[in-house]
């Protein structure tokens, strides 16, 4: 289930501006001006995907894919070939996305427990007062735990967004156990009878073995309080890091089972084509991104939209 369904096409088509300047525009260059759409011709196409950050494996299976249908010489049309690139495009994430997780099933839990995952600056905080506002707009009753107590300043940049999106904070001290806040904000919830928690983390460098374990200690701490608890582990990726962004879904998957991504900062970058490539690889599905910094910029994802987005 998509609870909202916040799509504004313009605002996204706007926000993809740069990726779609890197992947459609070469693209089109490579196949401008082809009476004919060769082997050469798809050979240098598949280049072009791998370098909009498509991912190799993805590009390969696309390029194959418009072999096949593009069958006859008359085929072979730069119009014909850009069609197929993009049906298979939307073909790849909705098989990517789809079968792993049932979608945020709200009726059935209560609350719906999220925890937010991901590297320092990757945009967890941001897109949790997203989140906790378009919750609210939807009518639930939302309470947002800060268990980020490593960063002086988290506390309170978790308070002015959860003051924006009109729902409860849970914090502690900086400095404080996460996983107490976790606890104390899964006790608030239950007895305020709430819909959904969503808790902040610190971001974490994959790398650093006691964050990761620190990690584990916070599910550990919630499914104690509500046994099914977390219902939902999303990990945010800034879109710009690109490549850096599938290494970090690699090496969180291994230590947290993840169910969904958030991809950020789509508005501001080229490489949104790492989107491809993350869920080929992990099979997560993107469930919201970000289009830019302020409270209506969250989208939930959806396949068509977006590569209908990119493409113009
Ligand atoms: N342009 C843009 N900026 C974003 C987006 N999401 C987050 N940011 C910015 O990224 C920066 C880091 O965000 P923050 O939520 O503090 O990241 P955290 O360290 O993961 O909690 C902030 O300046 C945000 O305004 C987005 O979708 N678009
Ligand atoms: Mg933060």
């Amino acid at each position: 289930m998509k609870l909202f369904k916040n799509l504004n096409f313009g605002k996204l088509k706007g926000g993809l501006s740069k990726t779609r300047n890197k992947l459609v525009n070469s693209i089109t260059e490579t196949i401008s001006g082809k009476a004919i759409i060769d082997e050469n011709v798809l050979d240098d196409l598949e280049e072009t995907l791998i370098t909009s950050d498509i991912g190799i494996e993805t590009s390969e299976k696309i390029i194959d894919a418009t072999r096949k249908s593009l069958k006859s010489d008359k085929d072979r049309t730069s119009e014909n070939v850009l069609n197929v690139i993009k049906s298979e495009l939307i073909r790849n994430l909705e098989l990517n996305n789809n079968g792993l997780t049932e979608y945020s099933n709200f009726e059935k839990y209560k609350p719906y427990v999220i925890l937010v995952v991901g590297v320092n600056g990757a945009g967890k905080t941001t897109t949790i007062g997203k989140l906790a506002h378009n919750y609210k707009k939807a009518g639930l009753e939302v309470v947002i735990g800060s268990a980020d107590t490593f960063r002086a300043a988290a506390n309170e940049q978790l308070e002015i967004w959860a003051k924006r999106a009109g729902v409860e904070v849970i914090q502690r001290e900086h400095g404080a156990d996460p996983s107490a806040v976790a606890f104390d904000t899964l006790t608030v919830a239950k007895k305020k009878n709430a819909d959904v928690v969503i808790i902040d983390t610190a971001g974490r460098l994959h790398t650093k073995t006691n964050l990761m374990e620190e990690l584990k200690k916070i599910k550990r701490v919630l499914a104690k309080v509500l046994d099914y608890a977390p219902n939902d582990t999303f990990l945010v990726i800034d879109g710009n890091t690109g490549q850096n962004g599938l290494i970090q879904a690699r090496e969180f998957s291994k230590v947290t089972e993840l169910t969904g991504l958030i991809v950020t900062k789509l508005d501001g970058t080229a490489k949104g084509g790492i989107i491809f490539q993350i869920t080929a690889e992990q099979k997560i599905p993107v469930r919201y991104i970000g289009v830019g910094e302020s409270i209506d910029d969250l989208q939930t994802f959806d396949e068509k939209e977006f590569v209908n987005a990119i493409f113009g």
